[in-house]
């Protein structure tokens, strides 16, 4: 390929300690090589550690944790996204956790502002600073950037540029009960696992893709949250559930964002290898890379 491709490495935004050496893992798994492999001309920008911005005072604000560090972490990682797209590069962003998604998108979000985002996980990571019970801001990116809920002073640096009409989840199975209110509310579109089952993986991503990209013209931030799949697939994830989407079923869905043409930029994220054991660890890693890969042009003929 002619064009040029990055890899930032944001450092874990996670509350559970491990989930920043995800990125780490994929990276020395060989996905750099993987991907000039598959004809990418990769610039990987090294493994970013935020040392000076991660505090470890940093009091909870409400019930939000780690929130000043998060929000410096995920500005930090929206500059470095925005400056890369407006490059013309495609961003790969590995995580760390979802909150990450946060600073990424909001990236996108400047350069592409027709984007839209496919979101698979199982959760809806939509809680607000009022509905989230755990205070992880993994669980609550997107409604910051929806600007949906009550203003978080320390996130008002991002910017509310994402329409709901834009948005659309496949793999959800463990929603809360505000999280529910809030999709039904705002009319965001999601394929849970249900409907994975009923209508089949093909048919699901076709009609994820009619929803948020009619013409296939929009660009789309696909953001990967690894727990989307089985955790007999992912077991090193920090809220793996049951009953989730086949090895299949996840490269599926990233062969079929591929071939739209319009992936602009990727997120892989909830990888935390400190998590079950080394032979799970390796595994999720491996199935993380393969993920990318297929978003990424890897065929099987
Ligand atoms: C729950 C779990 N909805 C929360 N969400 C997770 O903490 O807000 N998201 N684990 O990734
Ligand atoms: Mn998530
Ligand atoms: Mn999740
Ligand atoms: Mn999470």
């Amino acid at each position: 390929s002619s064009l040029s491709r990055f890899l930032p490495n944001p450092k874990s935004v996670a509350a559970k300690l491990g989930v920043d050496q995800g990125a780490m893992h994929l990276v020395e798994a060989g996905l750099p090589q993987q991907l000039t492999e598959l004809g990418w001309k990769v610039q990987f920008d090294g493994h970013l550690q935020f040392e000076d911005i991660w505090t470890e005072i940093d009091p909870p604000i409400g019930n939000l944790k780690n929130p000043r560090s998060v929000s410096r972490v995920c500005e930090h990682v929206s500059k470095v996204v925005g400056e890369h797209a407006k490059n013309g590069q495609l961003p790969l962003t590995l995580g760390g956790d979802h909150s990450l998604a946060m600073g990424s998108i909001s990236g996108t979000l400047e350069e592409y502002p027709d984007a839209c985002v496919v979101w698979v996980d199982a959760h809806a990571d939509i809680n607000t600073a009022e509905t989230t019970d755990s205070g992880n801001i993994h669980g609550m990116p997107l409604s910051f950037l929806l600007g949906i809920g009550a203003k978080v002073e320390e996130f008002s640096w991002v910017k509310p540029l994402l329409q709901p009409h834009l948005l659309v989840y496949i793999g959800l199975r463990d929603v809360d009960a505000g999280e529910r209110r809030i999709l039904r509310e705002h009319g965001i579109k999601a394929f849970s696992m249900h409907d994975v089952d009923k209508y089949g993986i093909g048919p699901v991503v076709e009609m994820a893709l009619d929803h948020v990209n009619p013409g296939r013209k929009r660009p789309i931030h696909m953001s990967f949250d690894v727990d989307g799949l089985d955790p007999s697939v992912t077991p090193s994830t920090g809220t793996p559930v049951h009953g989730g989407l086949t090895f299949r079923e996840g490269r599926y869905i990233c062969e079929a964002i591929y071939e739209t043409g319009c992936l602009v930029a990727l997120d892989i994220v909830e990888i935390n290898p400190a998590l079950v054991d080394d032979q799970a660890a390796k595994k999720t890693v491996e199935v993380g890379c393969a993920l990318v890969r297929s978003a990424l042009g890897e065929t099987l003929l």
